[in-house]
């Protein structure tokens, strides 16, 4: 701390305590205060009423009259020195309180940067091109056509009969096109995809068609009205259902692992003769049996079958030269059995929490 020198002690008339004493204590103690407070209280006791300076101050009118204006300068310029150190001291702690003060009561205002939210792919998305890898490895081509079709080629041409429950306006979202033909429609399945393939008669075929399908259905735990589908077609010469069932436990092994197994039971279906329904190992219990297969160990995945002539002829394929068969089972089904989801509509609700586990 700066200050002036202390004064030197003179030949002080005082009794007790000389003020050149007092002066050096008053120093120490000032310089010691750590705070405002303590600092008015050293001041007090210091330059105050009752000190050992005002003391001396009232004892002055005792002194002979020829020290008395020696003794009360001594004083003064004692008091003045520590009123000097006492203001310079003040000013330190106050500065130093008042950047405490500021630093207790700073807002905390660092900008977290959020890291970036980076996207990725819906679960159906990468189970649709985990599907696709597989068929491509397996030499197959991924095939894609309109959404919104044709009566012919979502209904007649795959042998889909005029009294056929699935063209009911209940089961189908009809298309009115203005100043179009009436018959237009949001397809109810992937296999328009496949008439227009065989329209183009570039045979063999080994497709698959992925995509978007829509249904008149409510949505609940196993139905939504747009789901997603994936059909499989294959025409060759001399294709027989051994390839398909050879076919469906591939694709089955490359998904699910070579420890789920596979099964064919008799189905029905327009546009397959004969054709199939293909289960799996029950995903819950491993085949155990459990409420979800029905205490059967197999559950349903999709249906499959071998192309029915009356399709080959429609879209102007000869039979006698070339067979074939199909198979189609929805993803967002699969997607569900592999990932144990007891509800499609977490697909469409669009929360993050659920969507990003994947
Ligand atoms: C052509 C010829 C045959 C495709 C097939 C199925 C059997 C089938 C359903 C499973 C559950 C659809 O998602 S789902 O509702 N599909 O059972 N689909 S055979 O047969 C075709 C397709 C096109 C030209």
């Amino acid at each position: 701390m700066k200050g002036s020198p202390p004064a030197a002690a003179g030949a002080a008339p005082f009794p007790g305590a000389a003020p050149a004493e007092i002066e050096k204590a008053g120093r120490l103690a000032l310089e010691e205060a750590t705070s405002v407070a303590a600092l008015e209280e050293a001041t007090r006791l210091l330059l105050g009423r009752r000190s050992q300076l005002s003391l001396l101050h009232q004892e002055l009118g005792k002194l002979p009259a020829d020290e008395r204006k020696g003794a009360g300068r001594l004083l003064n310029e004692t008091r003045s020195r520590l009123e000097q150190i006492v203001a310079a001291r003040r000013s330190e702690l106050e500065e130093a309180e008042r950047a405490e003060r500021l630093f207790a009561d700073r807002l905390e205002l660092t900008e977290v940067t959020p890291q970036p939210l980076s996207g990725h792919l819906h679960l159906v998305t990468q189970v649709r091109e985990r599907l696709e890898d597989v068929f491509v490895g397996m030499g197959y081509e991924i095939a894609e056509g309109p959404e919104v079709e044709t009566d012919w080629y979502n209904f007649q041409a795959l042998n889909i009969p005029l009294d056929h429950p699935a063209r009911d306006s209940s089961d189908t979202f009809f298309v009115r096109v203005p100043g179009g033909a009436d018959a237009y429609l949001l397809r109810t399945h992937t296999s328009p995809v496949q008439i227009h393939l065989l329209e183009r008669g570039r045979l063999p075929i080994y497709a698959v068609a992925p995509g978007q399908v829509y249904r008149r259905d409510t949505p609940d735990a196993t139905h939504l009205p747009v789901f997603h589908q994936i059909e499989g077609l294959v025409v060759d010469r001399g294709v027989s259902f051994g390839d398909l069932a050879g076919t469906i436990e591939t694709f089955v092994h490359a998904i699910f692992g070579t420890g789920v197994s596979t099964r064919l039971r008799p189905g029905y279906f327009p546009f397959t003769e004969p054709s199939a329904e293909f289960e799996i190992t029950c995903q819950i219990c491993g085949g155990g049996g459990c409420r979800t297969c029905s205490g059967t160990g197999w559950i349903e995945l999709g249906g499959c079958g071998m192309v029915n002539p009356p399709v080959f002829e429609a879209t102007g394929v000869d039979p006698e030269e070339w067979s074939g068969f199909a198979f189609g089972f929805g993803i967002d089904r699969l997607a569900i059995m592999r990932h144990g989801i007891a509800d499609l509509r977490a697909f469409v609700e669009n929360d993050v929490r659920f969507l990003r586990q994947f």
